[in-house]
């Protein structure tokens, strides 16, 4: 039984939330015997990997479950879970093929039986499976059940998506008829089970976020960063642009430390660099010197230095130039940047530059 203290301390709010939802809409969750509840409730409390590794279990020991093979929405049905003695079950489902959930927790009687009754409100195929620890915590698997929950001539409820589809980034639900199911974030809290519709029926699948990024709004579970860092291609991930004046030499005009902007090395997607570059002479006739008429050489530097990555050399003020450099190598430690240099050294002559950066996201794995 220690197991399930831990349970419960674990999932304190999670129960508390489940409580107070079926208790909205008028059910009683849970009864030591025969329980009242509604399927459309479910979807909502999820199972620890030790309850995952249970139900993955081949049924063995003397525990059984019996359950009707097909019914319809809305009718009351009757299952009873026998382990034989005065024990504990959790009961979890699998809806349309998915992956475990948790359906309820019962404790068996003196016979050794828990009857449970429940009423259906969404359609399809609902694989049921629990395991029993006894007074001594031996483990039980009972064998699998599976019903088939039909419309049975209803009017079938549309299925909505209140997101839209498949979108971990965004919090959302399903509803069908009367029932709404939310994203939910998977235990582990590495991923977010997100609802859609298909074929005008709930599905279900678990989506990778970044570790320890799912986060748990009202409006449904969502991935705050996806494993792709959340970008997609044509996200900017970092804009600017300036104008200044140069007598001489070379200087940096911009650091740029990608992390900054929550880009990180080595995820799935790949940035581009836009350039926007131009300059002009503030005194053409200080320009005009002994050896040469004033030049200005570009820089663009990655983090694979020592060489720069792009250069451009004009050796007259260019018209409005915009060049798009790719591929970028980010490192994650060495800051890109841009640097504009007189090429020859005349006293008195100042140019006027201007330039623009653009990093946006060019593809993604
Ligand atoms: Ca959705
Ligand atoms: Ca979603």
């Amino acid at each position: 039984m220690a197991k399930r203290k831990n349970w419960l301390k674990d999932n304190i709010f999670n129960l508390i939330f489940l409580i107070l939802i079926l208790g909205v809409i008028g059910y009683v969750i849970y009864t030591n015997q025969t329980g009242q509840s509604i399927f459309g409730g479910l979807f909502t409390i999820q199972l620890e990997q030790d309850d995952i590794t249970n139900l993955d279990k081949t049924p063995s020991g003397s525990c059984s479950f019996t359950i009707p093979s097909s019914a319809c929405v809305g009718d009351s049905i009757t299952s009873t879970l026998s382990d034989g003695k005065n024990g504990f079950c959790r009961i979890g489902f699998k809806y349309n093929g998915g992956e475990w959930q948790f359906y309820k927790d019962v404790n068996t009687d003196s016979n050794g039986n828990a009857v449970l009754t429940d009423s259906p409100g969404i359609s399809g195929s609902y694989l049921f499976g629990a395991y029993c620890i006894d007074e001594n915590g031996k483990l039980c698997r009972t064998n699998d059940k599976t019903i088939q929950i039909n419309d049975c001539g209803e009017t079938t409820p549309t299925c909505t998506d209140s997101d839209g589809g498949k979108y971990e980034d965004v919090p959302g639900h399903v509803t069908i008829g009367d029932d709404s199911i939310y994203d939910v974030c998977t235990s582990d809290n590495l991923g977010v089970i997100e609802y859609y519709c298909k074929d005008n029926l709930l599905a279900g699948e678990t989506i990778s976020c970044l570790p320890g990024s799912c986060t748990t709004t009202r409006s449904g579970g969502m991935c705050s960063e996806t494993s792709a860092g959340g970008w997609e291609e044509g996200d900017i991930v970092y804009e600017n642009s300036g104008e200044s004046g140069i007598s001489g030499g070379t200087l940096t005009i911009k650091y740029i430390d990608l992390e900054d902007y929550g880009f990180t090395a080595g995820g799935s997607c790949h940035p581009a660099v836009q350039l926007h570059t131009y300059w002009d002479y503030q005194d053409a006739q200080a320009c005009m010197g002994m050896v040469a008429q004033q030049g200005v050489k570009w820089n663009f530097y990655d983090s694979s230095r020592p060489n720069p990555r792009w250069t451009r050399t004009d050796l007259t003020p260019p018209s409005n130039l915009v060049e798009t450099i790719y591929p970028v190598s980010w490192d994650g430690t060495n800051p890109w940047h841009l640097d504009v240099g007189m090429i020859y050294q005349i006293p008195g002559c100042n140019i006027q530059y201007h330039w623009e950066i653009k990093i946006f996201i060019a593809e993604c794995d």
